[in-house]
């Protein structure tokens, strides 16, 4: 582990990114004052964040994962995955109206959320773990909203940003992980009654299952675990898509149905 921040710069970064979030507007990324950060520093500030939140009783409902996938890797020019957590006001239900006024420049992607019965702890987590610890999957949709200017950001910020977290629907049918094929499974994403991106869940890290792995053994270098009950977003399958007030977007995930949202 290295780090460069005080306990007082963390606590006080905290503070800037969280209220960028609360207030939806968009700020300069923390690197450009904080060079030198490194990937500890921004999940200190990412887990002070996360803190805050539970200290105003907000409850952490999951985690996700992001940049799992080359679409987005090359979209964001990024190279490595990062994680995030989810706070109960992320959820919105399945159909709603989304208010883009809560939120700085809003873009959707397809994912598919994994739901734990079991925690998982790593190190070591791996697939065949993360199957036999899965109630069930079910399609979700991301909405990320990067809280840096032109959503343009290096990885360390996105870290300390929570990984541009900030609403998820989920929809369609949930299922058991073993009756669903999930490298295979095919995913399109509609704009406003148009195909906008479409994929399969090999994008994310060849399984989407891996992703989960993944984020038990990231956990494990901070003495954290996936607790029973959580709900996961396994990363993009898809690049992300820019969505404005007026938006109807859907989802369809081949065996899994579909889930829609509307922008205003
Ligand atoms: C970072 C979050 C990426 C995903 O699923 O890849 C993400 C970003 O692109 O703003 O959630
Ligand atoms: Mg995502």
């Amino acid at each position: 582990m290295s780090r460069t921040l005080s306990r007082e710069q963390v606590l006080a970064l905290a503070e800037h990114v969280e209220n960028a979030e609360l207030q939806a507007h968009d700020i300069t990324k923390v690197t450009n004052d904080y060079p030198d950060m490194t990937f500890e520093d921004a999940y200190d500030v990412q887990w002070e964040i996360r803190r805050r939140k539970e200290a105003r009783g907000n409850k952490i409902v999951g985690m996700k994962m992001g940049l799992t996938s080359r679409a987005k890797m090359e979209q964001m020019g990024v190279d490595t995955p990062v994680y995030g957590f989810l706070a109960d006001y992320f959820a919105q239900p399945e159909s709603s109206e989304i208010d883009t006024k809560q939120l700085v420049h809003p873009k959707v992607e397809a994912e598919i959320a994994f739901v734990t019965k079991a925690p998982l702890r790593g190190p070591g987590c791996h697939v065949g773990a993360v199957l036999a610890a899965i109630d069930f999957v079910l399609p979700a949709v991301e909405i990320i909203d990067s809280r840096y200017e032109n959503f343009r950001f290096d990885l360390v910020s996105v870290v300390a940003d929570n990984a541009s977290s900030s609403r998820f629907v989920t929809g369609g049918c949930m299922a058991d992980p073993r009756d669903v094929d999930l490298a295979n499974c095919g995913v399109v994403l509609e704009k406003n009654g148009t195909v906008v991106e479409v994929g399969a869940g090999a994008a994310v890290l060849g399984h989407p299952a891996t992703s989960i792995a993944m984020l038990a053994n990231m956990l494990a270098e901070r003495g954290e675990e996936i607790p029973a009950g959580s709900l996961i977003l396994s990363g993009a399958i898809t690049a992300a898509v820019l969505i404005e007030p007026g938006d109807n977007v859907t989802m369809r995930a081949q065996g899994l149905g579909s889930l829609s949202m509307r922008f205003v």
